[in-house]
């Protein structure tokens, strides 16, 4: 069965999320519209935390947990606070049957058990950028689940590698507040907005420049970096490369994927295994990428490829503009 892309759907730029995803939707003849729901429920998720983060700043919800705020309740971190309404709103809706989230280490149960989808998540990236106004993201990715319909999820729903994804996506709450996501036919992004309350169609079929002149890694932790992403950089400099590094992956990886660029987290002295975690941060992206015709690679192989360990298992990462990653996995 050929599914169509959104070039052959005709869907106009300014269209909503909702008309968006219906009309997608009839793109597949068997679709029982739960994927559908899942991505509504995710998009609801993401307004609240829009939300939340855009009156971080009045209410004082950022900054430590166990604060109270003037009406005497406890305050919490924001981080924690998207995570209780991502795997609220996610238990409401009723498709999803099991998440995991940066922030719990266990696997979540939403009690829905006939629920087809499993969700891995990062409810709110960019930790140390929370408090301080800049941007933020949400990153998820999701599975259907290999247990049988009825029964309790198990590790095994989550572990079942990068190329199972059905759909994955994040959510930017940068200057504006943008949902991207794939459902494996293309990348489209949505820029929310505030006054009509809706997601509108804005950057349609999203395609990465396949080179591009930005490169972003943290290059204080320089040093501990290895023989091939040393001399990357060095090469980056005299190329006349700029540097951009928010140090918020969704916004950097973003930015990277409309203007050309490649992003890097290599593994250091601190993090042998590098930082970012492989099954809702690396593996999500990567789709992303490479419907965008980016690539992602944990210097070695493509991730998507990668066998995954471990729910909370960190990787390496490099990913962005094609030539840029070929170029840099050529050498390492
Ligand atoms: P987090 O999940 O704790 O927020 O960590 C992930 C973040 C990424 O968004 C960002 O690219 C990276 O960590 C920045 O790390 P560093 O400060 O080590 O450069
Ligand atoms: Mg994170």
């Amino acid at each position: 069965m050929s599914v169509k892309s959104t070039q052959e759907l005709v869907l106009p730029v300014g269209v909503t999320l909702d008309r968006f995803i219906m009309r997608s939707q009839s793109a597949f003849p068997y679709a029982t519209g739960e994927l559908s729901q899942l991505l509504r429920d995710i998009a609801l998720a993401g307004k609240i935390i829009n939300r939340e983060v855009n009156k971080a700043g009045l209410v004082d919800v950022t900054g430590a947990n166990g604060t109270a705020n003037v009406q005497g309740e406890h305050q919490q971190k924001l981080d924690v606070v998207a995570n209780v309404r991502f795997i609220r709103a996610l238990k409401n809706g009723g498709e999803v049957c099991a998440i995991i989230s940066e922030e719990d280490e266990d696997i979540i149960y939403t009690g829905n058990d006939h629920g087809k989808y499993v969700v891995a998540m990062d409810p709110l990236d960019g930790s140390s950028n929370i408090d301080v106004n800049v941007s933020i993201g949400t990153i998820f990715s999701i599975y259907r689940r290999v247990t049988p319909v009825g029964s309790q999820a198990t590790v095994e729903d989550f572990k079942q590698g990068g190329r199972k994804q059905v759909a994955a996506g994040y959510i930017l709450y940068g200057s504006s507040t943008m949902l991207v996501y794939s459902t494996g036919c293309g990348v489209n992004g949505f820029t929310y907005d505030q006054s009509l309350g809706e997601y509108i169609l804005s950057h349609k079929d999203i395609c990465c420049p396949v080179q591009g002149s930005i490169y972003s890694i943290n290059d204080a932790y320089y040093n501990s970096y290895d023989n091939a992403v040393q001399q990357f950089i060095t090469d980056s400099r005299r190329d006349g490369y700029s540097a951009r590094y928010i140090g918020s992956l969704v916004a950097d990886f973003h930015r990277n994927m409309l203007k050309g660029g490649i992003y890097l987290y290599p593994s250091t002295r601190k993090d042998p295994q590098g930082k970012l975690r492989l099954l809702y941060e690396c593996y999500p992206l990567a789709f992303i990428a490479e419907q965008a015709g980016a690539k992602a690679t944990n210097g070695y192989r493509n991730i998507l490829d990668v066998e995954p360990d471990s729910m909370h298992q960190r990787s390496p990462f490099y990913t962005g503009s094609a030539q840029m990653v070929e170029g840099l996995t050529a050498d390492m």
